[in-house]
């Protein structure tokens, strides 16, 4: 901003001068009488006074307190460099047979500001912050990314090995979907593993947490034409709270998440450009709380007066209720392994992704009467298929410079099959989900998206149909 300004009052100074200069020119006579010097007498030597000065230095004046003021009172200022984003869904979502009303919704609006804290002219080690907030169905906002990070390895050379560390609230690094936001996503509703509402499910993996993320990466192929930057091999590594956003930690332990990906090096005509193999660990001990059972169950039993001859007159009726054993708090252990692949080659796009999950838990035993320690073997799937057609997803073409109404419709049509089953050992329990849809995509940052989901339960003879058409525009 000081630059800005600095350049507008040197800018129209300069200006002021060379006019203020030509005007002396034309008004002033050429002196004729009292010149002594043949030189002086050239009308355009003709030296400027004090006065002149004086008027010129008063107008530079006035237009550098006219831009303050214009500045000031229109420009928001900021002391560091800072991008402005935000995201928002407007929804209509049919779903039969549902209990509430299909309904029109903002499912989501949230607000980032990212930018540099330090920026290291030489190298690139730059030190970075990222705050987010967002409202989920008109709740109140909370933060979603809180976190500082650093380059720790130059990143002057694409073609160098890299190294950062984000300290703060962040996605952690595993599979694909749960890192993905929601921009990145074609279909609407999330897959089912990470939607469940059973205490079993995933849903922990794609939220955020905080801690620490260290990110690396080794020997990656390089076209700066396209830039484009493949890594043959990256790593990640999370140190987690484990008790999800906004959080303090509620046990001793904490979350860790690892995730390898690695792509093959090859060149931009070769057809595994754009393939990648990932596989993902995390690992964490949550509480889990465990209903108690009965250790003498309810009764009741009548208590009779008797009358001198014997007969039962009167008669009050008693209830003993159950006495329970306490509810129990586990420190359960789960780890979850995920296994991904990834093919973005527009306009061919795959990905697919499974998880499989072990999570300990215990429950009520009402023969013995006492807890049961048990593990929990959970399995979910999800794979997608889209297409890209249009402009729009080319980096070449992204990068030239364009009339801001140039912008190319682009159409992704995709299908999406997903599921899981919370228990392997449960017969009845898992659900399933095919999604098409399409996205039309007519403004930079504004995308329409119309799906249908059909959805099957094991256990429900009848499957469950649902329509979702929304817009997802943001700045
Ligand atoms: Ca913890
Ligand atoms: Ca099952």
């Amino acid at each position: 901003m000081k630059n800005l300004k600095a350049r507008l009052v040197l800018f129209s100074g300069l200006a002021l001068a060379s006019l203020a200069r030509a005007q002396v020119a034309e008004t002033t006579p050429p002196p004729v009488e009292n010149s002594v010097d043949p030189a002086v007498a050239d009308t355009n030597k003709t030296p400027v006074t004090r006065e002149d000065l004086t008027g010129v230095i008063g107008q530079v004046l006035n237009i550098d307190d006219y831009y303050n003021r214009a500045l000031t009172f229109t420009v928001p200022a900021v002391n560091r460099p800072l991008t402005i984003g935000a995201t928002i869904q407007t929804r209509y979502t049919y779903i039969q047979d549902q209990p509430s009303p299909n309904t029109f919704s903002i499912p989501l609006a949230s607000l980032t500001f990212t930018g540099l804290l330090y920026k290291d002219f030489q190298e690139g080690k730059n030190l970075t912050y990222s705050l987010g907030f967002s409202s989920v169905n008109g709740a109140a906002p909370t933060p979603t990314d809180a976190n500082i990070g650093y380059t720790i390895l130059s990143t002057a050379d694409l073609s160098a090995p890299s190294l950062s560390v984000t300290l703060g609230q962040s996605k952690k690094p595993f599979g694909l979907e749960p890192q993905s936001t929601d921009e990145q996503q074609p279909a609407i509703p999330s897959s089912l593993y990470l939607t469940g509402t059973t205490p079993f499910n995933f849903s922990d993996l794609s939220s955020r947490d905080i801690g620490i993320v260290v990110k690396g990466d080794l020997l990656p192929t390089v076209d700066f034409g396209y830039n484009f930057r493949a890594p043959l091999i990256a790593l990640s590594a999370g140190f987690f709270n484990g008790s999800g956003a906004n959080a303090l930690d509620n046990n001793k332990d904490k979350e860790w998440t690892l995730r390898a990906q690695f792509a093959p090096p090859v060149d931009y005509y070769n057809l595994l450009r754009g393939l990648a193999l990932g596989v993902s660990l995390d690992k964490s001990e949550r509480f889990l709380p465990i209903p108690g059972g009965a250790t003498t169950p309810a009764k009741s039993f009548w208590i009779y007066k008797t009358t001198n001859s014997g007969v039962k007159t009167d008669s009050v009726k008693y209830a003993v209720a159950a006495v329970n054993a306490n509810p129990d708090t586990l420190q359960a252990d789960r780890t979850r392994y995920g296994i991904d692949v990834s093919y973005i080659r527009t306009p061919v796009n795959f990905t697919a992704e499974a998880v499989y999950a072990t999570q300990d838990s215990a429950y009520w035993d009402a023969p013995t009467k006492g807890f049961v320690e048990t593990q929990r073997r959970s399995y979910a799937g999800s794979v997608a298929f889209f297409l890209n057609f249009g402009e729009q997803y080319l980096k070449q073409t992204r990068n030239q410079s364009r009339p801001d109404d140039w912008w190319p419709l682009t159409w992704q049509p995709f299908l999406r099959l997903d599921g899981i089953d919370p228990n392997l050992d449960v017969n009845g329990d898992w659900q399933a989900a095919i999604t098409p849809g399409i996205n039309l995509f007519f403004a930079r940052t504004t995308k329409f998206q119309l799906d249908y989901s059909w959805r099957k339960s094991e256990n429900k003879p009848a499957a469950n149909h649902q329509v979702l058409a929304q817009f997802q525009y943001g700045f």
